[in-house]
């Protein structure tokens, strides 16, 4: 057994709630161009960067648009996520997830985040996780949007940590494909029909051992 020295953690959906705030400013923008946006549709923008977010978006409208309105568009959704997720505090923090934290960091674990998000900074500092990384790789850091490793293979070189001693925990089907890519454990967090390709999945943190999860890995 090997012995997992990194742990890189996706931030939404995996330690905070913010998804419904990402659901609900796209859906705003669904409503202001026209369409119905369902919560099922939004599975497929979980995980993925604000414009392929907003290409999908489009896609399902069937609404053409050109690159400056796309810009426009991507920059009202984000003002309006920006806005709910200002009001965020400790009680977005997922069910378990502060606690796993714990249990990572006294397990003498390297801890970072490796999200797709270029407001993972002020989540970050509103719900108080901050403290808790050695490493923050965000959308601001990235130049390839998952599938692609780079996400998770910037935050093992910021940690020091080989990516093949790194476990990744991600929601979305983008983040696992990427972590398998990068070379790493991957445990999917949330239903084994939507993220078939991980290593493990388990339903939240909520009651997980770290150290029972890594020795399965
Ligand atoms: P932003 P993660 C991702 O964060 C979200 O899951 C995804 O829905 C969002 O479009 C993406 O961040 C970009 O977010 O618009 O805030 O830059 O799951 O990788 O932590
Ligand atoms: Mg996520």
């Amino acid at each position: 057994m090997k012995e997992r020295k990194g742990f890189i953690f996706d931030l939404d959906g995996v330690l905070v709630d913010t998804a419904k705030y990402h659901y609900l400013a796209w859906k705003r923008l669904a409503e202001e161009l026209g369409f119905s946006f369902t919560e099922e549709q939004n599975e497929r923008l979980k995980g993925v960067s604000r414009m392929r977010s907003l290409d999908i978006l489009l896609e399902i409208g069937n609404i053409k648009a050109s690159e400056s309105e796309k810009n426009e568009w991507a920059a009202r959704k984000n003002e309006w996520y920006v806005e709910y997720i200002s009001n965020m505090d400790a009680s977005h923090i997922l069910p378990g997830a502060t606690e796993f934290l714990v249990e990572a960091k006294e397990l003498g674990k390297r801890l970072a985040i490796g999200s797709a998000s270029k407001n993972a900074m002020i989540i970050l500092k509103n719900t108080g996780l901050f403290p808790y990384f050695d490493a923050v790789i965000d959308g601001n850091k990235v130049t390839k949007a998952k599938p692609d490793p780079e996400v998770f293979l910037l935050a093992a070189e910021e940690l020091e940590v080989d990516p093949t001693l790194c476990v990744v925990f991600e929601d979305s089907e983008a983040g696992i494909e990427a972590a398998k890519r990068a070379g790493m454990a991957a445990v999917g967090i949330g239903s084994k029909e939507h993220l078939s390709k991980a290593d493990i999945v388990i339903p939240s943190l909520k009651g997980a051992s770290c150290k029972e999860l890594v020795k399965s890995l």
